[in-house]
């Protein structure tokens, strides 16, 4: 495990900093809380690998993709290797779909893509918690809170909601120069109702790097590089499948025209002013199947 001082970075371009260190993170295999392991069938390898290959040659007969295209291909991989964005390009266009397979099979609260900026190791906080940040951080104090239940509906005492968000720049610490390390970051431990409460920022919209293969290629198809503001959450309790979600705002632009097409309308906040200044509050409670 790493921890949040191992995390701050120092960059050369916005891709290759963010993408170094998330490869980093998905070559160890760090969610541990969704992974399977054990050997992989012979049948199930053909069939998975089999399937993708053909939906590649299928593109390249109904497109009559030229040598020059082939070869810039093969170029884009190479990049995608080079800075380290086969986790960002991964979970921007293909995780949305592996999710769907998912939610199939979960009972529960509305979930949706991990995405490439999770980090193991950040500061532990009880109920009531708020997030590490610096003294003047930017942004509007937002306070997240509600409730973690069983499908039964019982309290779910000491469950855990670990968040991480941008800041107001749309910056993820440990991903990009600015932000100290453990910014914005934390895993907060509910209290014996299995009620949380976290005080915050609210996020900003990001954008992926558009100076990596990713952004580029995304500009290349004319296509918007934009996340709406959105704020990461594993929500856990022992005996129960971890929840893998995020949510959302009520009016952001980018809604409905997500890069990582991981928005929807459950997941939507809509934060009340609480009187106290500028801030704001939303109520969210989460519903966890048993294992
Ligand atoms: C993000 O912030 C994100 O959450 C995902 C899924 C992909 C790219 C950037
Ligand atoms: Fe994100």
């Amino acid at each position: 495990m790493t921890t949040a001082e191992d995390q701050s970075v120092s960059g050369t371009s916005d891709a290759v900093t963010a993408g170094s260190h998330a490869t980093e993170i998905a070559r160890s295999g760090a969610a541990t809380f969704r992974s399977g392991g054990g050997a992989v069938d012979q049948q199930r390898a053909a069939a998975v690998i089999g399937a993708a290959l053909e939906g590649i040659r299928g593109a390249i007969r109904d497109q009559k993709v030229t040598y020059e295209e082939f070869d810039a291909f093969k170029r884009w991989l190479i990049g995608v290797s080079d800075t380290g964005e086969w986790p960002l390009f991964l979970d921007v266009y293909l995780e949305f779909e592996v999710e769907k397979v998912a939610a199939q099979t979960q009972d529960g609260s509305v979930g949706t893509i991990l995405g490439p900026f999770w980090l193991d190791g950040q500061a532990q906080l009880d109920s009531p918690a708020t997030l590490p940040m610096r003294d003047d951080e930017p942004g509007t104090p937002m306070i997240l809170a509600g409730q973690v239940t069983g499908t039964d509906g019982k309290p779910l005492a000491g469950a855990k909601v670990d968040i991480w968000h941008t800041d107001e720049e749309g910056w993820y610490s440990g991903f990009a120069s600015k932000p100290p390390a453990g910014n914005l970051r934390g895993v907060v431990t509910a209290d014996a109702e299995g009620r949380y409460e976290i005080h915050t920022r609210k996020p900003a919209p990001y954008t992926i790097p558009l100076d990596g293969p990713t952004g580029q290629m995304t500009l290349a198809a004319g296509w918007s590089p934009w996340r709406p503001a959105h704020i990461h959450l594993l929500v856990s309790a022992p005996g129960h499948r971890t929840l893998t979600t995020q949510l959302f705002f009520t009016g952001d632009p980018y809604l409905g025209n997500d890069v990582a097409s991981a928005d929807k309308p459950e997941l939507t906040l809509d934060p009340q002013p609480t009187g106290n200044g500028s801030e704001v509050r939303s109520d969210r409670d989460f519903v966890l199947e048993p294992e």
